[in-house]
């Protein structure tokens, strides 16, 4: 095995894939900025390199950095986490040009996935069901694409080929607003990503977001672990997410699971990976693939007892995959809520030195945190300081474990989103299970009020 890791990234993420790496007998090895130099996590860990200043772009978006990095202290290989380089093509490239593993997937795999036109185009020829939409890139001819609308049929919204995670959409209504909408994020789309293309899918009213999780080796062997159902969500970020998604068949998801697999297997793919689905009236549609861990892989692990973080380094080190699919049992069901740093329904982000913390515990309670009393929260990363997940051996008792987390959790001294989580907890919509997309969105509009009421 590795003997020694480095970890390109801050935060929960940087302290969990630390703990994935001592249980294993690895050394870590941290890079951090210089706001982040005091964290706790960063002392815990065998070596630590400051990487740079603040401003992310200085540190953790700076390749030669942290490359440099990884060579004064030996290591041997560079686990991404999320965000930041984790889905950067050119960064896994320089990684092992530079004779370093990338704990992720091939160089290859990310370009093709990062590109939203050539990923739908790989799925549809290894028989994931897509949203019905364009044959890959709009033409410029608008003839062409005035007949494209009419054959999937409105409203169909236009994304960029280079975006992906809500960013270069527009939805469009009617004939009238079609060609002006493509041009439009056309433009926007060539200033943001560097690549004009856009391509046109039908838009889907009310879907859910499901995702299947898959890990792949590098000798032809690939697994999917579930799904999760992130519907709850507020302008694309996630707020809280769970598995297994309720009340969809099992028979449509393992079907769904078993085509993923099968086309991690067909372009060669390793690693752990996401498949994104919409879901709508009993079908799965496949918009985007992410190549890294995700924020939300805690909910997988506890109802399949796979360490996800432990397992990608299995297969960075070119190990076979320990299981295989009729290994993978679900059982029970997992939620997590993502604790933010900002006004619980506001949403401004709320940094500062957190003056107490009391994290919640007892049976099925897991947190993903690197905060504690006295920690600074910096102004200048992503809000989220940490994860509160709960397990069961049914929703009804998640929920209820969720419930009697979030009432023994203190955070001080920093705004938390903790008293929206409790609303939610006890929302009849979310108990009763299955909301899309727009459910948060909807709610906090119709409760403008909500906030008063936790006061
Ligand atoms: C869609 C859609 C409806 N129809 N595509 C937003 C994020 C990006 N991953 C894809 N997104 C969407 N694509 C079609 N054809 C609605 C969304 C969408 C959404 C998707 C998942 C989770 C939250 C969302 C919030 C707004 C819109």
């Amino acid at each position: 095995m590795f003997e020694k890791i480095l970890i390109a990234n801050r935060g929960e993420i940087a302290l969990r894939i630390q703990r994935a790496c001592r249980e294993m007998g690895i050394k870590t090895v941290v890079v951090h900025s210089e706001a982040d130099r005091e964290a706790k996590y960063v002392k815990l860990a065998d070596e630590s390199v400051c990487i740079g200043p603040a401003a992310s772009n200085l540190s953790y978006l700076s390749m030669p950095a942290i490359i440099s990095a990884a060579e004064v202290t030996d290591a041997q290989a560079i686990h991404p986490g999320y965000g930041f380089l984790s889905e950067n093509a050119d960064f896994a490239e320089r990684v092992e040009q530079s004779g370093f593993v990338f704990i992720g997937p091939r160089a290859e795999s990310i370009r093709l996935m990062g590109d939203k036109v050539s990923a739908k185009h790989a799925m549809i020829e290894a028989g994931v069901p897509c949203v019905p939409g364009s044959e890959g890139a709009l033409p410029d001819d608008p003839k062409a694409i005035v007949q494209t609308a009419r054959k999937v049929g409105y409203p169909v919204i236009i994304k960029a080929a280079g975006g992906g995670g809500g960013r270069g959409m527009r939805v469009v209504h009617t004939e009238a607003a079609l060609i002006n909408a493509v041009a439009m994020t056309k433009t926007e789309a060539g200033a943001a990503f560097g690549n004009p293309e856009v391509y046109m899918e039908k838009f889907l009213e009310n879907p859910r977001h499901v995702e299947i999780q898959i890990l792949a080796d590098q000798h032809g062997n690939a697994v999917w672990l579930g799904e999760r159902d992130c519907s709850m969500q507020r302008r694309h970020q996630k707020v809280i997410e769970e598995a297994p998604a309720p009340g969809i068949p099992r028979k449509i998801i393992e079907k769904i699971g078993d085509r993923c697999a099968a086309a991690c297997r067909k372009i060669g793919y390793r690693g752990a990976g996401t498949f994104e689905f919409l879901y709508e009236n009993g079908e799965f549609y496949f918009i985007e693939m992410n190549t890294r861990v995700q924020v939300e892989h805690p909910v997988t692990e506890m109802i399949t007892g796979v360490d996800i973080v432990q397992e990608q380094i299995r297969i960075a080190f070119n190990e076979k995959l320990r299981f295989k699919q009729s290994d993978i049992t679900l059982k029970g069901h997992a939620i997590e809520c993502r604790i933010n740093a900002e006004d619980p329904f506001k949403f401004t982000p709320s940094p500062g030195r957190i003056t107490s913390w009391h994290a919640p515990g007892g049976p099925g309670i897991r947190v993903d945190s690197h905060a504690y009393a006295g920690y600074f929260v910096p102004p200048y990363y992503d809000s989220m300081i940490g994860k509160v997940i709960s397990y069961g051996e049914t929703r009804e008792q998640a929920i209820r474990r969720m419930q009697i987390a979030l009432s023994e959790m203190v955070v001080e001294g920093i705004q938390t989103n903790i008293a929206l989580h409790r609303e939610l907890m006890i929302d009849a919509r979310f108990i009763e299970g299955g909301t899309n997309i727009h459910y948060l969105e909807h709610k906090l509009a119709d409760m403008p009020d909500l906030a008063k009421k936790h006061q």
